[in-house]
């Protein structure tokens, strides 16, 4: 514990390492002033004002939107680019085909020619994080280093940043260093580069959250992926969320599904009325990292302390968990805003966009007044089912699994992996239509397994094979699930409302666990029969239930085939199990 006179040490004297850090990225980025942050209202206010006064951030209403701002990024910088994001390991089947790779000596000289002299005329913002709750052996620390003050506000949200991380840091010594630049903003001199042998991250050209905040994807996926194969947990993209039935019993799920596919809504879903007694608890809405208890179960924490969430869609009605969240405390990025000052985005449901997202005076012509990705940062705490579990130091047991994509066809509403290595393949055959959320084609479907395309920071092939090692530490797995929320007929129309009525699905999975409900072998796994669904006050016709859980052997041998065309790209990599489970299932289907 830090005594009461380490507390009154000014921050640069709490870390050496990290001090000695500062020093050297300084003398090559040449900043004119250098802010270590302490954390805290008053930091955070003082931020705010001088970038209210330098017009980088606008005042939203102050009656209808209390403490909310928004920011409006440079129109080519509002995503993720995958196509510059590159895992730097010394050799190149460590990173595997799933991601694009460098020579790690290759992209230090190149990222050093750009940092070189790059924070002139700015201030170089020093931020000791901590991902997961301050007193939790399963968190882990950061440092990242930024010119942009955005930045640090986002950080200063989504992580618990401050003295009291750095003071983790000065007794525990590891940390990883994430340094990053906006640069001159220019696409052609962008690159997010990992170093995971070294725990250091190098980001240069853009402010858009997933590239910038390097606590979240950088830190909390692709690092932690890494450094969580080596000491035997899962670092995964998943929400995590309590339910508990009407009997008070509470069973926690962590779900995967791709960016921009509802992880959000999901985790802060609102029973609907027809569903009596059942409440529902957000521990976490894009990261967990899993852990195998000793008492044989997985064990779950959110590594993030806030929200970083799409915004077009939220509405009272669709999910007003979300809509009260960000009424209050929030930094928006690149909604459009109303003739009063208040912030509007498409699927809003009331009032009318006045500015569009780049601050232009709305012209339909143009698009939508606010960009597709566009963005909330908010506080976890904002959130009114946020769970009184969340800062558990050893998280919330796990009770299953749940990976899902968008797909039109296919997938069922929902199936049950047949066992843990069962599950392993279904969790490595998600694939999902692409969405704004990364800078590319939106709506074509692409491999994306356990919604961790993007993000792991390593082979594919070692992935899986430390998922099923994981599994075959555990006395009790969860069971292990596959939803499509986004299943379409023949006329394009959605077949299930989603939303809260999500909850029916996740109750019979929450049954099945406990025993309690039927279920149909199939070919792919166990799916409910209509009558294991609870459908009290549900508006679905008998043929459109039927239609989302019905399997279609002719198109399951061509999706199984694509499997098997996707995994043999890992080669030697890939374990047999794998391709023992999918030859089952293909034997299943005929
Ligand atoms: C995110 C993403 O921002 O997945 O969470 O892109
Ligand atoms: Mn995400």
């Amino acid at each position: 514990m830090a005594t009461a006179a380490d507390m009154l040490l000014p921050l640069p004297q709490l870390s050496r390492p990290v001090a000695d850090w500062v020093k050297a990225v300084s003398e090559l980025t040449q900043p004119d002033a250098v802010h270590w942050c302490e954390g805290g209202d008053a930091e955070r206010g003082a931020l705010i004002g001088q970038l209210l006064r330098s017009g980088e951030l606008k005042g939203l209403n102050p009656e209808q939107f209390p403490g909310c701002h928004l920011y409006r990024s440079e129109p080519n910088d509002v995503a993720r680019v995958e196509h510059v994001t590159y895992i730097c390991t010394r050799s190149q089947a460590d990173a595997g085909p799933n991601n694009h790779w460098m020579d790690p000596t290759e992209a230090r000289a190149k990222m050093r020619a750009l940092f070189k002299g790059c924070m002139r005329g700015r201030t170089l913002y020093v931020i000791p994080y901590c991902m997961g709750p301050l007193d939790s052996p399963l968190s882990r620390l950061g440092v990242e280093i930024t010119d942009s003050p955005y930045v640090v506000l986002n950080m200063m949200i989504m992580t618990r940043a401050g003295r009291q991380a750095l003071e983790r840091i000065s007794r525990e010594g590891r940390f990883v260093r994430g340094l990053h630049s906006i640069g001159e903003l220019d696409p052609e001199r962008r690159f997010i580069m990992h170093f995971p042998e070294e725990l250091s991250i190098e980001s240069f050209g853009s402010g858009y959250g997933g590239n910038a905040l390097l606590g979240k994807k950088c830190h909390a996926l692709r690092i932690a992926s890494w450094q969580a194969r080596s000491e035997g947990w899962l670092a995964e993209h998943m929400l995590i969320v309590g339910l508990q039935n009407p009997q008070g019993e509470t069973h926690y799920i962590a779900c995967a599904f791709p960016s921009a596919c509802g992880k959000t809504n999901l985790a802060m879903l609102i029973p609907p009325a027809s569903l009596p007694g059942w409440k529902v608890f957000t521990v976490g809405d894009d990261i967990a990292w899993l852990h195998p208890g000793e008492d044989g179960r997985l064990w779950a924490i959110n590594p993030e302390a806030g929200y970083f969430g799409v915004v077009p869609g939220t509405n009272p009605e669709t999910n007003r968990n979300a809509y009260e969240m960000i009424r209050r405390d929030t930094l928006f990025t690149n909604v459009a805003v109303t003739a009063d000052d208040q912030p509007w985005w498409e699927g809003l449901g009331s009032g009318a966009p006045v500015l569009d997202w780049q601050g232009r005076p709305y012209d339909k012509a143009n698009g939508p007044a606010a960009h597709p990705n566009s963005r909330f940062t908010v506080s976890a705490r904002r959130n009114p089912s946020w769970s009184p579990h969340a800062e558990d130091a050893r998280g919330v047991p796990i009770s299953a699994l749940v990976f899902g994509g968008r797909r039109r066809e296919v997938a069922p509403l929902v199936y049950e992996a047949r066992d843990w290595k069962h599950g392993v393949l279904v969790g490595a055959s998600v694939a999902s239509e692409t969405t704004a959320a990364a800078v590319g084609q939106v709506g074509v479907v692409r491999r994306d397994p356990m919604a961790m395309q993007p993000f792991c920071g390593y082979n594919f092939g070692d992935y899986w094979r430390h998922w099923l090692d994981v599994g075959a530490r555990l006395m009790r797995p969860p069971k292990i699930y596959h939803v499509n929320w986004f299943r379409r007929d023949a006329q394009g129309k959605f077949l299930w409302p989603g939303f809260g009525e999500n909850l029916r699905v996740l109750a019979w999975m929450l049954e099945r666990c406990a025993g309690r409900s039927g279920a149909a072998d199939t070919a792919i796994g166990r799916l409910p029969r209509p009558e294991d669904l609870n459908t009290q006050g549900l508006k679905i016709s008998p043929g459109d239930l039927e239609a989302l859980l019905s399997v279609d052997p002719e198109l399951w041998r061509k999706e199984a085939a694509e499997v098997r065309e996707y995994l043999h790209r890992f080669g030697d990599r890939l374990p047999a199990a794998m391709l023992a489970e999918l030859a089952e299932t293909e034997r299943r289907l005929g």
